[in-house]
């Protein structure tokens, strides 16, 4: 490699006085031994004493190196008793006591709960909220308390893993790659989630505080549940989200999106044409949903990924319904059982979405319920989707992390923002030594996740936690013609409204790194941090002035469409 591969656009040098280094342009080599001015210090010197030679540099780097800077750790270390809803609540509210809202306000479960949470969205704010006192279905104050957001953004799902808001992806990752722990079977007897059963015709869901969420949604649905379910060939248990529209007291309609590992089971039950046996389970703590939602290859066994993201085994007891070797987890607030029968489909949707769109009506299977059980007192949880918040981000990054990682070591952060619903975008933070990095880095992303669109690499000196330092990253690192990449019909999210309807969608990533050392890049702007530091703006301007100043965001749209 010679001197002239070096695509910088200017000369650097290093004062001789201060030892700083800056740089000239490159019109200073048709000038004849010319001087530089150094411009922290102001020494005058000769270009030609004072010039770095960038290929001598990479050779032998200096040895100066910017430290990482860890954020600080959010979260408690220590933690007695077991991992249950209740356990978190109270202490992530102990912790964090402004960051959740006690509702005691009678409040209908039609649409007047998500209205509040809707509030707090517009404020871009995810507090933890318990509803007490929800009119439900029934038309009756529900004994059941509800919940929402509680993994809202992350702090709350680093607070769950002892992890940091930084590391709680790369963590999650880390537990499910090296964690995995067999859940512990306990008895019916003494189970928490079998306090109280309701089974058969007792059976009533409308005595729940179930939500209905937006406008055009049919009616009340759950939609933190996790759908439980085991294949019937090697009987791993699976467990997804998946939405349950609560038409009748004991009749649930579900959307297993055709990827699913609970759609595959389906299918493979209705090939046997036999009835696929299955739960939903309502309320854990965080550690043991997020866990019990990693996605992974199939089949594979959700229980033990649980533990591994808890960090204990988690506590499985039999069902009432459907068998004694069919599991749930003991400390549920609430567990729902029931079959699905072969064949059989009914309308369900449309649904308020992730991608904050209503996805469409469509035939989904149905959930004949068998039996009820829950904890006294329980409480109900829902999670806002159709609202932003954190949590998809996060369950993507873990994947994300993994893949990305192999194909790219110095990969420091993956990031899918609020802006990308937590599915569509994804920001990479990688501290780059070859400028082919971030297009490897940006196929192995592109592979590791179908709902991801959108790849931005950015260097370690932004954020990735702000969408506006990305996007100046887009504006001063890129250039489209060499550093975007567009890969046009593959496979995306239904749910995303620009692609096709067999979901067909165009995925790409931009490069908005500097080039790699040793070449050169203009430096950042900045006010000395020395002067930063010791200039506090309270002590200098009104304070009052500057508290009745608004936080200078502009909106364009009428008020009621600013989401
Ligand atoms: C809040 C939330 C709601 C979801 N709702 C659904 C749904 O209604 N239907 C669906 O098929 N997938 C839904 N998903 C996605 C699945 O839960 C996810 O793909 C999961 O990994 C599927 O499990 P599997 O990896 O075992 O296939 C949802 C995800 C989240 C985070
Ligand atoms: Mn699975």
């Amino acid at each position: 490699m010679n001197r002239q591969s070096f695509s910088t656009r200017e000369i650097w040098f290093r004062c001789s006085a201060c030892e700083r280094e800056s740089y000239c342009g490159q019109e200073y080599e048709e000038l004849k031994d010319p001087d530089v001015l150094c411009p922290y210090c102001g020494h005058t010197m000769k270009l030609a004493a004072a010039r770095l030679d960038l290929h001598r540099e990479m050779l032998h780097p200096a040895a100066r190196r910017a430290k990482a800077t860890a954020k600080p750790s959010q979260a408690k270390k220590t933690r007695a008793g077991i991992k249950d809803f209740r356990a978190f609540l109270r202490e992530y509210e102990a912790q964090f006591p402004d960051d959740v809202f006690h509702v005691e306000k009678e409040l209908k479960a039609e649409f007047e709960c998500s209205a509040v949470a809707k509030k707090f969205d517009q404020r871009h704010e995810y507090p933890l909220i318990i509803f007490h006192k929800v009119v439900n279905l029934n038309g009756r104050v529900s004994p059941f308390r509800a919940s929402v957001n509680v993994v809202g953004d992350r702090q709350k799902m680093a607070f769950a893993l002892d992890s940091d808001i930084d590391r709680v992806g790369a963590e999650w990752a880390k537990r499910v790659q090296s964690e995995k722990r067999a859940p512990q079977v306990v008895p019916r007897k003494g189970s928490p989630c079998k306090e109280n059963m309701r089974l058969g015709d007792a059976v009533n869901l409308w005595d729940f505080p179930v939500l209905r969420i937006h406008e055009m949604d049919p009616g009340h649905y759950i939609s933190a549940g996790l759908l439980t379910c085991y294949d019937p060939e090697k009987r791993a248990v699976n467990c997804g989200y998946h939405r349950g529209f609560v038409v009748g007291p004991r009749e649930i309609r579900c959307y297993l999106s055709p990827g699913t590992h609970n759609a595959w089971n389906l299918r493979a039950h209705e090939e046997l044409g036999e009835p696929m046996k299955v739960a939903y389970w309502i309320g854990h703590h965080p550690a043991a949903t997020m866990g019990a939602h990693t996605h992974m290859g199939y089949p594979s066994d959700h229980y033990e990924t649980a533990g591994a993201l808890m960090g204990e085994p988690l506590r499985v007891t039999a069902s009432e319904t459907l068998g004694d070797d069919f599991m749930v987890p003991a400390d549920a607030e609430v567990v729902i059982e029931g079959i699905m029968r072969p064949g059989v489909r009914a309308p369900e949707g449309p649904f308020g979405e992730y991608p904050r769109y209503y996805g469409p009506q469509i035939m989904s299977p149905v959930m004949e319920v068998t039996a009820v059980t829950y904890r006294n007192d329980a409480i109900w949880d829902t999670l806002m989707v159709g609202m932003v918040h954190d949590y998809a981000g996060v369950q993507a990054e873990n994947v994300v992390y993994e893949v990305v990682r192999r194909a790219v070591p110095q990969l420091k952060r993956v990031y899918l923002p609020r802006s990308g619903n937590g599915r569509f975008h994804v920001y990479l933070q990688i501290k780059k030594i070859h400028d082919g990095q971030p297009r490897a880095a940006i196929m192995a992303t592109l592979a590791a996740f179908e709902w991801i669109k959108h790849v931005v690499v950015v260097d370690d000196d932004i954020d990735v936690y702000d969408d506006a330092q990305v996007l100046w990253a887009i504006a001063t690192r890129s250039q489209w013609d060499r550093d975007l990449i567009v890969v046009p019909d593959c496979l995306g999210s239904q749910l995303d409204p620009s692609a096709t309807r067999s979901a067909n969608s165009t995925k790409g990533g931009i490069d908005a790194t500097m080039p790699a050392a040793p070449q050169r890049y203009p430096m950042r702007v900045n006010v000395p941090a020395e002067v930063m530091k010791r200039t506090i703006l309270e002590e200098i301007v009104s304070v009052e002035q500057l508290a009745r100043r608004g936080r200078g965001r502009y909106s364009s749209l009428p008020s009621g469409l600013d989401e």
